[in-house]
């Protein structure tokens, strides 16, 4: 029986090399899964580095439409960031591409590889700017209120 496709949202970032690129070209990889409809694309950020070091990152959040499961979402994700030339030499190191699984349908899954909802979603401003862009309804004033003075900069189209 196929299964009935699920709204899920993904955090794109990236901040080594040409971040902007990695981030776009992201977006199109998405529409590309298999099983998977990009619906939503989020402006471009520029944010400061939160709890990590290095350059400022690109982030924006995707909406897609999928029948993968979360694990078979998770590994595709996974596969576009080795295709983006991801390493991880340490925790929160520079990346070329981290694509981040933030919520899948009402989902909660609390398993070795992943847990959904993204855990520190509602610290990040970096994630909740985007997100709201491409799902108003998950993200209320007062959560943005909360991450009020991280710094942010929402790119031109
Ligand atoms: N990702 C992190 C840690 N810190 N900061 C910003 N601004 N953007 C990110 O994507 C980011 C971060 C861990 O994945
Ligand atoms: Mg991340
Ligand atoms: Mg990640």
């Amino acid at each position: 029986m196929p299964r009935e496709p699920v709204t899920a949202f993904v955090a794109l970032g990236a901040n080594l090399g040409d971040a902007q690129q990695a981030v776009r070209g992201a977006f199109h990889a998405l529409a590309q899964l298999p099983q998977t409809q990009l619906t939503g694309q989020s402006f471009l950020y520029r944010t400061a580095p939160h709890e990590a070091q290095g350059p400022d990152f690109i982030n924006a959040v995707a909406r897609i439409e999928t029948r993968l499961t979360a694990p078979q979402l998770l590994d595709a994700l996974q596969a576009l960031e080795l295709q983006a030339g991801r390493e991880r030499p340490y925790v929160n190191a520079p990346r070329t591409l981290d694509l981040d699984v933030l919520l899948y349908g009402d989902a909660h899954i609390d398993s070795r590889r992943l847990t959904v909802p993204h855990p520190r979603l509602w610290e990040r401003a970096f994630v909740l700017h985007p997100l709201a862009d491409v799902a108003r309804d998950r993200v209320t004033a007062q959560a943005l209120a909360k991450v009020h003075g991280q710094v942010i900069e929402r790119l031109p189209d």
